[in-house]
């Protein structure tokens, strides 16, 4: 019986609650809704050449506060003259719930910071969106569209339709390659391991030793190996373990016959499955994992109850970040040491990646029916997404007096602007949680020389890129079709690979599962899937031929 570490545990609940107001969701109903005007003051605006000040709103989930009156806004106002610029900060949680009805009521931000894939399909279908030519885009913002032929010219497919453009795709490299599992470095030596595992045996050795040696050393049975996130994450989970057998259960697969054919149809996601419940029977995973979501996950790993973390994000244990400060804070002794992902039987390993189609702006009909306004808005995007002194100036503020760089590089905030609460009047906050689209040079400059060493791991393997399973399709897909996989297919699916970890269903029937998956939804699905594949490729090669 493992001993709950309660005081850890309260500890952990007062620095996760130091957390939330250091980040500063600004104390409620205030963030809801930050309009922030421009200001009344007339000379704050410059007429354009055409005599004309056109007015511009732009939608931007927020997670912070916003000044009615602040500095990027004036900021923003002086970039390109003949735009009055208004910027609608929503607070995330409600940012849909407060957009879709006004949409219906035909108030229609001209620029729209969109990350859910079915409101853009259903917001281009209702018409609230307008389409600009790519020919226009071509003129008015040539160094985004140059951006877009070095990233992957077909990400234009994600905003094109009947030959028309409907907003900017965003170009996410840290997308492509985001996991990379987390291990305790002082636990590996506190047990007689001496380097990071890289293999699947070398995995279950550690996670054995970290379950029964006390690699804490406080005389108590109180450790796991590792946790899942069996709550919320089902089909991602411990995919390193899945790449190690050669396949991801939740992505696609490309047969010989051409056809695109899910993961958990390959015998290979049962091997995995087998090593997984052989994990559990062992006692080294944690016993609550099918509760466990990623909030717990990181708890539990905060709280040193488990010595791995899976499915972690190179970046999730950076300084500055929950499981990295917040363990420390618990136990500064603690060594935090990123690795390769488990190398299989067959010698396939790797990490799962997303691909390089994210989220998307999109333009609101009122941007596209004035072409004054159009040309001089895309000109403003342009100036905002690939000029980094206007993007550092937009993100972070004045360079010495709210940002510098630090020994590796990378832009860090200056107290007090380093906490969002107190960003209200600097305006920062507009940009912060979703944003424009800066290209990929652009975002480059912020970061840490070091970026490249944290994520070489995600990159390494026989199982990389995310663009060879397909993911993305998903994107193109249509509400009610997901939908209807979701209720039921996807359900069952997600209840038997629990079942099949934990041993409450056999590994034996697999193959049943298999078809009672396909009877549940997962062969219409899986026709829906190769039909939209079959659609996507014309519309990239549409993309492709308009763009270059
Ligand atoms: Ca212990």
């Amino acid at each position: 019986m493992k001993v709950k570490k309660m005081a850890a545990l309260i500890l952990s609940m007062i620095l996760a609650a130091g957390t939330l107001t250091a980040c500063g969701s600004g104390g409620g109903e205030d963030v809801k809704e930050n309009t922030a005007s421009a200001p009344e003051e007339k000379e704050a605006v410059a007429e354009g050449d055409d005599g004309t000040v056109y007015q511009v709103t732009l939608a931007m989930p927020v997670n912070g506060p916003v000044d009615e009156k602040n500095d990027t806004l004036d900021y923003l106002n002086t970039l390109v003259p003949g735009l009055e610029i208004k910027v609608e900060g929503i607070e995330i949680g409600s940012y849909w719930d407060i957009l879709n009805p006004r949409l219906a009521s035909g108030e229609i931000p001209d620029i729209i910071h969109c990350h859910n894939d079915s409101m853009y399909t259903s917001y281009l279908s209702q018409g609230v969106l307008g389409g600009v030519s790519p020919e226009l885009l071509k003129e008015y913002m040539p160094k985004y569209v140059k951006a877009t032929e070095e990233y992957g010219i077909e990400l234009w497919s994600l905003v094109l339709k009947d030959g028309m453009v409907y907003g900017l795709p965003i170009m996410s490299e840290a997308q492509t390659h985001p996991f990379t599992n987390a291990w305790r470095g002082d636990w590996l030596k506190a047990v007689g391991i001496d380097k990071v595992p890289e293999t699947v045996d070398e995995y279950e050795e550690a996670l054995t030793r970290f379950t029964f040696d006390d690699p804490d050393g406080n005389g108590v049975d109180d450790t796991y190996g590792t946790t899942l996130r069996g709550k919320d994450s089902t089909p991602y989970l411990f995919s390193s373990l899945f790449g190690a057998y050669g396949v991801f259960p939740s992505m696609w697969n490309l047969a010989e016959d051409g056809t695109l054919q899910y993961g958990i149809i390959d015998p290979r996601a049962k091997e995995a499955l087998l090593k997984l419940n052989s994990w559990f029977k062992k006692g080294i995973i944690d016993p609550e994992f099918a509760g466990v979501d990623g909030s717990i996950r990181t708890e539990k790993w905060i709280n040193s109850q488990i010595g791995m973390l899976s499915d972690s994000t190179y970046y999730e244990v950076n300084e500055g970040n929950s499981p990295c400060d917040n363990l420390k804070a618990l136990t500064p002794e603690a060594e935090i040491l990123r690795g390769p992902a488990p190398k299989g039987p067959n010698g396939d390993y790797g990490y799962i990646n997303w691909s390089k189609y994210t989220n998307r702006i999109i333009f609101g009909k009122t941007l596209t029916e004035d072409e004054g306004k159009l040309k001089k808005v895309l000109q403003l995007l342009e100036l905002m997404d690939t000029d980094p002194e206007v993007y550092n100036r937009l993100y972070y503020g004045k360079e010495g007096e709210n940002w510098k760089r630090n020994e590796e590089n990378m832009i860090v905030k200056i107290p007090p602007y380093s906490d969002p609460a107190n960003c209200g009047a600097l305006g920062t906050n507009i940009f912060k949680d979703g944003g424009i689209a800066p290209v990929p040079s652009v975002k480059a400059q912020t970061v840490s020389e070091k970026e490249p060493e944290q994520y070489k791991y995600a990159e390494e393997g026989t199982m990389v890129n995310g663009e060879n399973y397909f993911g993305y399709l998903s994107k193109f897909i249509s509400d009610d079709i997901n939908t209807a996989y979701n209720a039921e297919a996807d359900t069952l699916y997600k209840k038997n690979f629990i079942d099949f970890i934990t041993g409450a269903r056999s590994l034996d029937e697999y193959d049943a599962f298999v078809e009672e998956w396909l009877a549940a939804g997962g062969e219409a699905y899986t026709q829906a899937y190769n039909d939209c594949y079959k659609n996507v490729e014309s519309i990239m090669a549409e993309a492709a031929n308009i763009f270059k």
